[in-house]
């Protein structure tokens, strides 16, 4: 099989969810040599945006996108390790959790799985997680960044809420915080008075390392 044979695969049996063979191609095209990195961005995220756009169109429902982001899950617990090698010293502290009412977890994971390889450490905090779990967990871990993930127009509010929530536990000071997602834009996050925003995770892991520098350079040790 060529690599442009297994990347076309990898596309055409994601869109459909057909897991087994999802795992199957990953693994032969690590075996054969190929970048986990290609694997993703030229197969694995476009089939999974085609699924949307599906979604939208009204020739998916949401059995279907359940069953091809079920794929993709089982095409990253293969690649986590590989997209997560790092020799990397740790460089900053993060607590990370998909928005209250929102159980979209792929990108939210994707964006950690990066951050680790960066040398960050995360703790993840899953889906559906309410403002007062963010602000109980940031007491507790104390992570230099907080990250928002949010997917639907309609969960994004939470952005706000959250941080109202930081404000009001009087802690919105002590940490950095970052919001990302699907529908989120620097215009929104600049509205909901947030730190910084990304559109993808290899941005993410670049704004998070920049805002930390800017935070240690502006607090005297
Ligand atoms: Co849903 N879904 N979904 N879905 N789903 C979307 C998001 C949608 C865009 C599809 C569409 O209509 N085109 C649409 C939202 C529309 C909107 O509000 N604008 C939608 C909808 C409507 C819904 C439901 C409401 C459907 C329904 O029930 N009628 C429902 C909501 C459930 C809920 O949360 N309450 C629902 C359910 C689901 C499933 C459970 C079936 C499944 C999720 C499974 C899972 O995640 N475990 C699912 C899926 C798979 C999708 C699509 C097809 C794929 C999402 C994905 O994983 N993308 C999605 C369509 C799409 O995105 N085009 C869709 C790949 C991922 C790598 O990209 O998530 O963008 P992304 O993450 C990126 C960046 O956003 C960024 O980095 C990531 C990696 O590069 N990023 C950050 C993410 N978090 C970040 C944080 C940061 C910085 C960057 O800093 C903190």
């Amino acid at each position: 099989m060529t690599h442009d044979e297994i990347l076309q695969g990898l596309y055409d049996n994601t869109l459909v969810g057909n897991a087994p063979e999802v795992k199957d191609l990953v693994n032969a095209g690590l075996e054969d040599g190929m970048d986990p990195e290609k694997m993703l961005y030229d197969a694995l995220i476009p089939s999974l945006e085609e699924v949307g756009a599906r979604f939208e169109r009204g020739d998916y429902f949401v059995p279907e996108m359940l069953i091809a982001a079920r794929a993709m899950q089982g095409a990253l617990d293969i690649l986590r390790p590989l997209l997560a090698e790092t020799g990397a010293q740790q460089v900053g502290t993060f607590v990370m959790g998909t928005v209250k009412g929102d159980v979209h977890d792929i990108g939210k994971n994707l964006v950690n799985i990066m951050l680790e390889g960066a040398g960050f450490q995360v703790w993840d905090l899953g889906v559906n997680v309410a403002p007062e779990t963010f602000v109980e967990k940031i007491k507790e871990h104390k992570p230099e960044i907080v990250g928002f993930s949010a997917f639907l127009t309609t969960t994004m509010p939470m952005f706000k809420a959250n941080i109202n929530a930081l404000e009001k536990a009087g802690i919105r000071d002590q940490v950095i915080v970052m919001v990302g997602g699907a529908p989120v834009t620097q215009e929104y996050a600049d509205a909901v008075g947030a730190d910084g925003y990304a559109a993808d995770a290899s941005t993410a892991v670049r704004m998070a390392k920049d805002l930390i520098q800017k935070k240690r350079a502006a607090v005297p040790a």
